[in-house]
């Protein structure tokens, strides 16, 4: 039994080299936190807007990474730089969508999203949709940004929650839907504004929809969520009763009524006025007035 077990050590000590040696997708990834406001990540083959494909395959996935914006240059600027490296070792065929709100009202962060998904459209023909955060990224390189077949919840193992899950039905930070099960819930509500309950909205919408949410296994899933102070601007939700923070419309808790709202609510009811867009480099920026609060 000593000598097998022996040998079973040593089969494992050589299978780990191979993992960490011969493969370089499967290393831990180290991101960079301290980027120079200068720098910018170099790829000659890259095309302006933050567009990229794999050069030696045609791949599955055509991936719009749509990321909800305001005031945030600095994590911007992090966020690019660890981004596009991560995603073209993943062989990606993907374009980056920063989706900016106009004016100083409350920040709406899922119509920005919706938003996002309509203006990538117009531009090529994507069939996957991840929906980010400015500020989380992913801390291992397998960690496939790619749609799969339930819609996925990407940041559950995020390092200030100690890389657990908050609770069962978080769906924040960063979703992966395919184009047919992002139009299979209507896409978010446009009727969250200000921080919170729009996620949970979405896992609602999911649900009702039959489907059911994916996540890869925590350690695969180590997520940076880079520390901030909450933007002024994006304050709570009305509070209503029962709840910290619910939005509320003529005094309707939203988050109570989701499965019912779903089909009216969404990307079938979106009304926003574009304003320009900017490519630069390493993205596509889009600014958008999206009204005010019903
Ligand atoms: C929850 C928020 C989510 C947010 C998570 C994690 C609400 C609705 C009231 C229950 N939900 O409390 O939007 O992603 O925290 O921060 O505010």
């Amino acid at each position: 039994i000593f000598l097998f077990s022996m040998k079973i050590m040593v089969l494992e000590k050589y299978f780990e080299k191979i993992n960490f040696t011969a493969f370089s997708i499967h290393s831990p990834y180290n991101i960079q936190l301290n980027v120079p406001l200068d720098n910018e990540f170099k790829n000659e083959r890259m095309s302006f807007g933050g567009h990229n494909k794999p050069e030696n395959c045609i791949a599955l996935q055509k991936i719009a990474i749509v990321i909800p914006f305001r005031n945030r240059e600095s994590h911007l600027k992090i966020w690019l730089h660890n981004m596009h490296p991560f995603l073209q070792k993943q062989q990606a065929d993907y374009g980056i969508y920063v989706i900016e709100q106009h004016g100083n009202l409350p920040f709406n962060r899922a119509k920005l999203l919706n938003i996002g998904y309509k203006e990538a459209l117009k531009e090529y023909d994507y069939n996957c949709f991840i929906f980010s955060d400015v500020d989380i990224i992913p801390m291992d390189q397998r960690n496939l940004y790619r749609c799969s077949t339930n819609p996925k919840h990407m940041a559950h193992a995020l390092d200030k929650f100690n890389f657990r899950l908050l609770y069962a039905t978080l769906f924040g930070g960063v979703v992966a839907f395919t184009k047919e099960q992002f139009l299979k819930v209507n896409g978010f509500s446009n009727l969250f504004w200000g921080w919170g309950g729009e996620d949970d909205d979405l896992y609602k919408r999911v649900i009702t929809a039959g489907m059911q949410i994916e996540r890869m296994n925590n350690i695969i899933s180590k997520t940076k969520a880079i520390p901030h102070k909450r933007d002024p601007g994006n304050e709570d939700n009305p509070k209503s009763t029962g709840f910290q923070h619910v939005a509320t419309r003529n005094g309707e808790p939203l988050l109570e009524k989701a499965a019912r709202r779903m089909y009216t609510d969404g990307l079938n009811s979106l009304n926003y006025t574009f304003i320009r867009v900017m490519k630069h480099r390493l993205y596509t920026k889009v600014l958008v007035d999206i009204g005010k609060p019903e």
